[in-house]
Formats: structure tokens, C-alpha cells, sequence
């Protein structure tokens, strides 16, 4: 037995519930819905689960505007569907990973009504301001497109959100919203939850007023971004609660450097386990989503090689509820759609650190084929949409931004099968299924040895069995234009994985006894096909 974390041997699996699996026909994913996939995921080699929020909510960012924080929204089921699903997962040695939503919570919070009534002990617990001559108290922008600061007529003053207005910022220069969160964490550890994915973690501490007031910012970031003070309440939270259970957590820090992620997760510390950095997401655009750029592999492979050296451990990802589908942004979802999914589950399961899989990425869902934005949901398109128009920006230029970055590309329906509906529901799905369903689905891609799902079943159980893999250093190889190679080694033994994102052919940079190949090879090539990937096995000489 090695003593190694089981987060550093596994591979988690997000679920995004409302898009998973719906039991009753509601349009609606579901608790029991996720229950009745269990086998599959079981099947499919993932140890551990984390889910989007299941809390009750308005939902006005989708369940991350959290109105109650130990209940479940009547949508997905009760907190006994909840235990059992711990305890069918625990079953299958799945773990169950809940999302921590705590920089923020909806305005229909109690705390957030209490407070705005200034009623004891809340009156605090959200960060209010006068607002000088009718003028906002800062110039800050809100991650949302629109103003980070509301103004209450309850309370005679502004809130600040730095996401949508129904979603006000806690207060975490007040020791009662720290000791609230607290018994939340209690509250689903007790329950048996494994651990908590920390929702923009390193921004839930805005630093003081100087000189009496908020002095203008570029963006704002500069008063809330890793401050010393976001350090101190993670080490807080991880003293009093986490490190009593050994709970695993993965925080998701937007903006952050290395050196940023470095301060998080170094274990004398004492703060998080692992991060979700967002480099490699942004090699599409210059620093904002909203301003493409051209994807270009080498911009890729080098953000993943800097990433891999400067941390000793990572988590990798290409997709989330928040991104694009990994094969119509890093592949090529017409042609080469199987190919380039296969070549970027090599990447994502040789790399060093944890891998989380996104729903529907192992049998390569693509982006959504809707047509206008009538069927588009998410509160951030819609307002992103709308301040294109205000500005006056082109139709084409708006409609191609939210077509490849808006967040309910990932967010459609989970294709099972080529029923109705592509076997989500049996009602009208809160969001459209990806027209297509017959095509790319579960069932058609189970009994075919060839498929992207069948790939990615066989990667992950070599995986689990790999210490290479799951421990091994990393050392890059090669890298060039779109070909990436890199060494995992430990104990002796190394892997080299050769990744080819070309639409061409390519000279191939290694050699050694083919281990895994997404074209079936039993013998290296010379020359690399079209989003051709590699596992090979060579024997360290020491
Ligand atoms: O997706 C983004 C912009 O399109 C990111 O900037 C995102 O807003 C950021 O990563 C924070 O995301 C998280 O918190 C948000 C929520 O809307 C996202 O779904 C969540 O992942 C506010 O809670
Ligand atoms: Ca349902």
C-alpha cells in the first residue's frame, strides 16, 4: 500500500446535475437520475464525483446562487436521495465531492434578507456601502459584463457582487460568516462527503478600504485577488474543519500565477489541496474569454509544460460547466471528431496530477448547434449579448462569441442514447439536446471497441493501474508547432506520450513499444497521422 492521497491515484468525474440524467420527466436532471448512471461511471473508472450545486436556489446562475446551504432544491430530489446516493456511490468506491459556493449567496438567502433588514446577527454578513453624492462606492466590473455594486432601497444602501446582482458577496472580514460556512462544511461532512471543489476561492476576500475609501481600479481585482487575508481563512477553515475529516479539496482560482497556486496548496500551509489554474483555457483569447484569438497547440503545450514544472502537483482539465467541448476548441469535431477526442483523453490522462472529466467528454460531446439566442440560457451570454449590443458591435462578431464561448455549450443535455431526447428526459429538457444525439451517444459508443467511450475506458483503467502515471515526474520531451511529447518516470519505469494536434501528418519525435495508440498501432509510426496520440514504453537505464 502506498500512502499516496486517493486524489492523486483517481480520476473525478464532474456532473452538472440539471444536465445529467432526469427520472420524472421534468426536463430537469436529478438526483435518482444520477443514482440510475452509477453502474456506468462505475464502468467507466472514475473514483470520485463532483457535483455542481444541488442546493435550493433561484437559479439564476444555475444553482450558484445558493439560497439554502444544507438542504436540496426540491428540483433534484431530497437529503435522503442525497444519502443514498453517498451510499450507493460509496458502493462502487465512488466518492462524493459537493461544490462549495461560499464567496457568494443568492439575495433570497436568509442571511441576505436579515441582513439587508439589518436584523442581528446578520446585519455584516455582506459587504454594504453608502456610496458617496449617489455615486457607486467603486469603479470595479463584475465577472457578469455589468456593475459589481447594487443599490437596496431596504437597507438605503449598495451590496457588492462581483457576479450577477442576485448574488451578493459575503463578508469575510466578519468571524460569524466564517463560523457559518463552517458548520455548512460540518453539515455535508458528517454526511459523508468527501470533500469540497471551493467555487472562485481566491477571491472571497475583498481587502479593507484605505484612506477611508476604495480607490478607483483598473478591474478591481487588485483589492480581492489571493489577498493575505483569503490566505488566513483558508487556513482557518482547513485547521477547524477539513483536516479533522482529511477532506479533499480542489479550489477554483481565477486569475492565479503559479506562484499564486504555489501559496495555496503547499501543504505546510495548510490551506487547499490542488487548484483549478486557467491558463491553458485562455490560449484562445487574450486574457478575456470574449477577445478571440485563434487556438494554437503550441500556445497550449507550453501553458501545460509551464503549469506541470512549476507546481509538484496539478489538477488537469480542458472542460467544465464554465468552457467549451474540448474537441470543437482543441480538436476538430467534423473531421477528425473521434480522433481528436482520443488524442485529448491521452492528454488529459498522462499528464501529471488529478484529472477531472467533464460529463459527456468521454464520448466527445460537441458545442451546441443552436442557431439564434433564443435558446440560449445562461445569464451571462444573455447579459454579454446584450452589452455587444449596446455597444454597437456587429451581429456575426456577437453571435460568433457566444457560439464559442458561451457556457451552455458544455451545459446541454447528457446524450444516452438515440431516443428522444437523446434519453435525458422524457419531457421538454430545461435545455436543448445537441441535435446530434443520434450520432454521438452512450449507447451507440458501449459495444464498440472502436469508440471515443470505449478509449477512454481502457486509458482510465491503465491509469488506475499505473504508478507511472499516477506518480511519475514529468519531463517534456519535445515540442513543436502542434506536436507535444513528454517522459512520466518513476521507479524505474517511463512512459513517453507523444500528442499530435495537426490536422496533417507529422514527423513523429519518439520511439519505444506502443502501449495505448488512438489508431489501433501495434508499431510506432515514423510519421504521426492527423491528431494522432501515443503511449510508449521505453526502460530507464540507470
Ligand atoms: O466562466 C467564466 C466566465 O465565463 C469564469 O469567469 C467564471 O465566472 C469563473 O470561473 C467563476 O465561475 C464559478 O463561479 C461563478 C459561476 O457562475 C460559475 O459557474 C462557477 O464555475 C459564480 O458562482
Ligand atoms: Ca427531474
Amino acid at each position: 500500500m502506498t500512502d499516496t492521497p486517493w486524489w492523486k491515484r483517481k480520476i473525478i468525474y464532474q456532473i452538472y446535475p440539471m444536465s445529467f440524467c432526469d427520472s420524472n420527466g421534468d426536463g430537469i436532471g436529478d438526483l435518482p437520475g444520477i443514482i440510475s448512471r452509477l453502474d456506468y461511471l462505475q464502468r467507466l473508472g472514475v473514483g470520485a464525483l463532483w457535483l455542481s450545486p444541488v442546493y435550493p436556489s433561484p437559479n439564476k446562475d444555475n444553482g450558484y446562487d445558493i439560497s439554502d446551504y444544507c438542504e436540496i432544491h426540491p428540483n433534484y430530489g431530497t437529503l435522503a436521495d442525497m444519502d443514498r446516493l453517498i451510499a450507493e456511490a460509496k458502493k462502487r468506491d465512488i466518492r462524493i465531492i459537493m461544490d462549495l459556493v461560499i464567496n457568494h449567496t443568492s439575495d433570497r438567502h436568509e442571511w441576505f434578507q436579515k441582513s439587508r433588514r439589518r436584523e442581528e446577527p446578520y446585519t455584516d454578513f455582506y459587504i454594504w456601502r453608502k456610496g458617496e453624492k449617489g455615486k457607486k462606492p467603486t469603479n470595479w466590473g463584475s465577472f457578469f459584463g455589468e456593475d459589481c455594486w447594487e443599490y437596496d432601497d431596504v437597507r438605503g444602501e449598495y451590496y457588492l457582487h462581483l457576479f450577477a446582482k442576485e448574488q451578493p458577496d459575503l463578508n469575510y472580514h466578519n468571524e460569524k460568516v466564517i463560523a457559518a460556512i463552517e458548520d455548512v462544511m460540518r453539515f455535508w461532512l458528517d454526511r459523508g462527503v468527501a470533500g469540497f471543489r471551493c467555487d472562485v476561492i481566491n477571491i472571497i476576500y475583498k481587502e479593507a478600504i484605505k484612506n477611508g475609501r476604495w480607490r478607483p481600479a483598473l478591474t478591481g481585482c487588485e483589492y480581492y485577488l489571493s489577498t493575505p487575508g483569503c490566505h488566513r481563512v483558508l487556513h482557518r477553515l482547513n485547521r477547524d474543519v477539513l483536516s479533522r475529516y482529511d477532506a479533499f479539496t480542489v479550489g477554483e482560482t481565477v486569475f492565479v500565477t503559479p506562484k499564486m497556486a504555489d501559496d495555496l496548496v503547499n501543504p505546510q500551509r495548510e490551506e487547499l489541496c490542488t487548484v483549478f489554474s486557467f491558463e491553458h483555457m485562455e490560449t484562445d483569447c487574450f486574457k478575456i474569454k470574449w477577445f478571440l484569438r485563434k487556438f494554437k497547440p503550441d500556445r497550449f503545450f507550453a501553458c501545460l509544460t509551464k503549469w506541470q514544472n512549476a507546481l509538484p502537483w496539478n489538477t488537469v482539465y480542458f472542460e467544465n460547466h464554465d468552457q467549451p467541448r474540448s474537441v470543437s476548441r482543441y480538436g476538430n469535431d467534423a473531421e477528425y471528431h473521434d480522433q481528436s477526442a482520443k488524442a485529448l483523453a491521452t492528454l488529459l490522462l498522462t499528464l501529471r496530477g488529478t484529472p477531472f472529466l467533464y460529463e459527456g467528454e468521454e464520448i466527445g460531446m460537441t458545442n451546441f448547434d443552436f442557431p439564434d439566442m433564443e435558446k440560449v440560457r445562461d445569464v451571462e451570454s444573455i447579459n454579454i449579448w446584450n452589452m455587444g449590443k449596446r455597444l454597437h458591435l456587429p451581429y456575426g462578431l456577437r453571435w460568433r462569441m457566444i457560439k464559442t464561448k458561451s457556457r451552455d455549450n458544455a451545459r446541454t443535455p447528457m446524450q444516452w442514447d438515440d431516443s428522444i431526447n437523446g434519453g435525458f428526459s422524457a419531457g421538454t429538457p430545461w435545455l436543448s439536446v445537441n441535435g446530434n444525439y443520434p450520432r454521438i451517444n452512450v449507447k451507440r459508443q458501449e459495444d464498440d471497441p472502436g469508440s471515443v467511450l470505449s478509449y477512454y475506458r481502457k486509458l482510465i483503467a491503465f491509469r488506475n493501474g499505473s504508478r507511472v502515471l499516477q506518480e511519475g515526474d514529468f519531463t517534456e520531451l519535445y515540442r513543436k508547432n502542434d506536436v507535444y511529447a513528454y517522459r512520466r518516470a518513476c521507479d524505474g519505469e517511463a512512459l513517453t506520450i507523444v500528442i499530435s494536434l495537426a490536422e496533417g501528418e507529422r514527423k513523429n519525435p519518439a520511439s519505444g513499444e506502443v502501449v495505448c495508440s488512438n489508431y489501433g498501432r501495434e508499431t510506432a509510426p515514423a510519421r504521426l497521422a492527423p491528431y494522432e496520440a501515443l503511449i510508449l514504453r521505453e526502460v530507464v537505464r540507470r
